[in-house]
């Protein structure tokens, strides 16, 4: 007998779930720490920063007993790419819409500390613009999940991980010079990339094919050289970007960290605001979740 695979209850109801996303979306929108679509953090304090999470429950719980905000008020956390688990068997439901609610509530908690970044699954959620894994959906096992926890009232919570996904801002900079986001353009993007799209409000061509948010959350196979160059475009020292699959958590590509945090050995970062890392310094500062009880 295949062991059972057990189905967590929702976090809460449809008509919660919505408040949660729109009222997220609001304070995405209006959060005091952003300049166009650009977070910005001072020198003070310690920022977490995370890896695609996919749905990833149990790694979601640990971060915030890890990051214990309410007691925690310097603390801040970012969290990109919660939506679209990888369903390995047929009988799994991809209820990463759950993940979302929690982040969403954790948000509404705690505006002050938590951020979210526009990720691919996301955009693509959001321009319903098909994924497939494995010859599966990605797009409509999610739809499934969403209509699994709250049936009649799926649209409506639909509809409010739309308006969510449309708030999202693009990147992150720290003060000490570390810059973070979902992924880097493709090194072939890297020269002509319009990186005044961090300092204004996005467009509908920005997000679609051929456009610089849309290159920014798509883009693979960075090389250490190709990094380099968009430092110094950017006038930044070190990246932290999620996306690319890490089986061991995390991997270092020139002034580049890449993080996973939706597995068993996934990792995460905290930043401390007030100093200054080379990349060994800031690499040796990774945490995995297996660590946290
Ligand atoms: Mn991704």
């Amino acid at each position: 007998m295949p062991e059972r695979i057990e189905t967590p209850a929702a976090p809460c109801d449809a008509a919660t779930a919505c408040r949660a996303l729109h009222e997220a979306a609001a304070l995405i929108r209006e959060d005091p720490n952003r300049r166009g679509s650009l977070l910005e953090f001072g020198g003070a304090g310690q920022l977490v920063m995370t890896g695609d999470m996919h749905g990833n429950l149990r790694n979601f719980d640990k971060l915030q007993r890890f990051c214990a905000l309410a007691r925690s008020p310097g603390r801040s956390v970012i969290l990109h790419e919660l939506i679209h688990s990888d369903i390995s068997r047929p009988d799994e439901r991809d209820l990463s819409i759950d993940l979302l609610v929690r982040a969403a509530q954790w948000k509404c908690e705690y505006p002050d500390n938590i951020f979210f970044l526009q990720s691919n699954h996301e955009l693509a959620q959001y321009r319903k613009q098909e994924i497939t894994k494995g010859g599966r959906s990605v797009l409509s096992d999610f739809e499934c999940g969403v209509e699994y926890r709250y049936g009649a009232e799926a649209p409506a919570v639909l509809e409010a991980v739309d308006d969510y996904i449309a708030a999202l801002p693009l990147a992150a900079r720290t003060q000490s010079g570390i810059f973070m986001c979902h992924s880097l353009p493709d090194p072939m993007l890297l020269d002509t990339f319009d990186v005044s799209v961090f300092e204004r409000a996005l467009t509908p061509e920005d997000l679609g094919p051929g456009g610089a948010a849309y290159a920014l959350v798509w883009g693979r196979f960075h090389s250490p050289a190709a990094v380099e160059m968009f430092a110094e475009r950017l006038g930044v020292e070190l990246f932290i970007i999620g996306h690319t699959p890490q089986e061991a958590g995390y991997a270092v590509i020139g002034r580049l960290i890449i993080l996973a945090s939706e597995h068993n050995h996934g990792t995460f970062l905290p930043i401390d605001l007030s100093r200054r890392y080379t990349i060994e310094e800031l690499a040796g500062c990774i945490r995995k979740f297996v660590a946290v009880e």
